[in-house]
């Protein structure tokens, strides 16, 4: 098993597109564990609850998370299609971090963060995380966001399991700092 293909596959069904496995997510984003697994090995990727297990555990950004008994599991967040992920609101940090790349910057600036395909805008809890996914694109950008002032404004911030800071939108004027 190649940890990497494994996690990359999982993301795809568990947030993207579970049909690549021919399996169907509940409304929070679960999948039933054996589901998958069958699901797995009839699509040519064929996995242990073992190794299942060993990637949940390893994965290097704690991407995905088993239920309380073990017979579910979900992505954490980075979700494309709807879904209830139940994380209540938290009230942010002061500053929050948004890391993306210069040719995004015009359209940032117009329309603030806005979440594309995913179901919310990613914030991190610091620069250097921030860099770290603006550089998946190139030399990464990173913006600082006013997190005290959108929750004062009424917006609502969620966290993930994995630290990922969770919004719906980030309206330019909240962006303080773009470096
Ligand atoms: C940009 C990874 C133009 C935004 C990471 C980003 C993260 C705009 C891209 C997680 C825009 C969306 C999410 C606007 C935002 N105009 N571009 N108005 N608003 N953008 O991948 O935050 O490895 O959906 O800056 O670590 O890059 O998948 O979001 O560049 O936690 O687990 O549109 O994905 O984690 O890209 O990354 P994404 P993201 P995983």
């Amino acid at each position: 098993m190649d940890p990497v293909r494994t996690s990359k596959f999982l993301s795809l069904i568990l947030r993207h597109k579970p049909e690549a496995a021919g399996i169907a997510l509940d409304a929070e984003g679960w999948a039933d564990v054996e589901a998958l697994l069958a699901g797995m090995r009839r699509h040519g990727h064929p996995l242990g609850l073992e190794e299942l297990v060993e990637v949940v555990a390893t994965n290097d950004k704690r991407r995905f998370a088993f239920s309380a008994d073990r017979t579910r599991i979900r992505a954490v967040q980075g979700h494309s299609h709807a879904v209830e992920l139940g994380y209540p609101p938290v009230p942010p940090p002061e500053r929050l971090f948004h890391g993306t790349v210069a040719r995004f910057l015009v359209s940032i600036r117009g329309q603030g963060l806005v979440p594309g395909r995913r179901q919310h805008v990613h914030l991190s809890p610091t620069r250097a995380v921030a860099e770290s996914v603006g550089r998946r694109r190139g030399a990464p950008v990173v913006l600082t966001v006013d997190s005290a002032a959108m929750a004062g404004a009424g917006h609502s911030f969620y966290r993930a399991e994995n630290g990922v800071w969770l919004t719906l939108r980030v309206p330019a004027a909240f962006i303080v700092a773009w470096e």
